[in-house]
């Protein structure tokens, strides 16, 4: 009786690791129009600046009390976090469970601190790539300067030396190779948001293309 009690048990409990159950998840887990992928897309505008650490620097500029350039060693002597997310491309594919290692965007708040004025955040690339995000959107937890993913040092090809992650986005406002933070009174446009993209970008909300006016 107890045997048969715990073989039903035993099947169920395989029954939940199937496909139409984890599809579910899965589904639940996807924002509009997005599909999962494997492997791990390569976008940007081609070229993979290759910068050695010790020419590395990030500057924080703008509307800050403390303007601020560091150098690789600063910049790791920062607080650290580990954040798992998922990542959306506007393109329609999606990674989902991408473990990144670096500094949360509020230390680099703390650090520099904006003034209070401050409402929008600007970020450049050491290939020339420009994205902006309001500061609010910034704050959430999970934003941040990412230098390993899957526990390896961050390749060239997916952004190295860091790059930003803000789940919550499209991954277009995320800066690969990271090289300013610029902090601002009003909103500036980046490479796409010029190229009508979408300047809010929220996967959730299928934010891909400015509306048309
Ligand atoms: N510096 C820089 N960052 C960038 C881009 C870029 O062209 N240059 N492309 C963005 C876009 S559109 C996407 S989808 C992601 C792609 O990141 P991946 O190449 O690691 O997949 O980087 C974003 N960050
Ligand atoms: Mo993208």
């Amino acid at each position: 009786m107890k045997r048969d009690i715990i073989a039903r048990k035993e099947r169920w409990a395989r029954t939940q690791g199937q496909r139409p159950q984890d599809e579910k998840i899965a589904d639940r887990r996807l924002p509009p129009g997005q599909r999962e992928v494997p492997n791990f897309p390569v976008l940007d505008l081609g070229w993979h600046p290759d910068i050695e650490l010790g020419r590395w620097r990030l500057r924080l500029l703008g509307r800050v009390d403390h303007p601020v350039t560091l150098d690789w060693e600063r910049f790791q002597s920062l607080p650290q976090i580990e954040s798992t997310s998922d990542f959306h491309c506007v393109t329609a594919w999606s990674r989902l469970n991408l473990t990144w290692r670096g500094v949360p965007f509020s230390a680099i708040v703390e650090l520099a601190k904006p003034h209070s004025e401050a409402k929008y955040v600007f970020f450049k690339g050491y290939d020339g790539y420009t994205t902006n995000s309001p500061l609010a959107v910034c704050a959430a937890g999970d934003v941040l300067l990412a230098h390993s993913w899957n526990g390896q040092p961050l390749t060239a090809e997916h952004g190295g030396p860091a790059r930003v992650i803000i789940p919550s986005r499209y991954a277009w406002k995320g800066t690969k190779f990271v090289r300013e933070i610029v902090f601002l009174k009003r909103d500036v446009p980046g490479f796409w948001e010029l190229r009508r993209y979408s300047n809010s970008a929220d996967p959730w909300k299928a934010e891909r293309f400015a509306s048309s006016d």
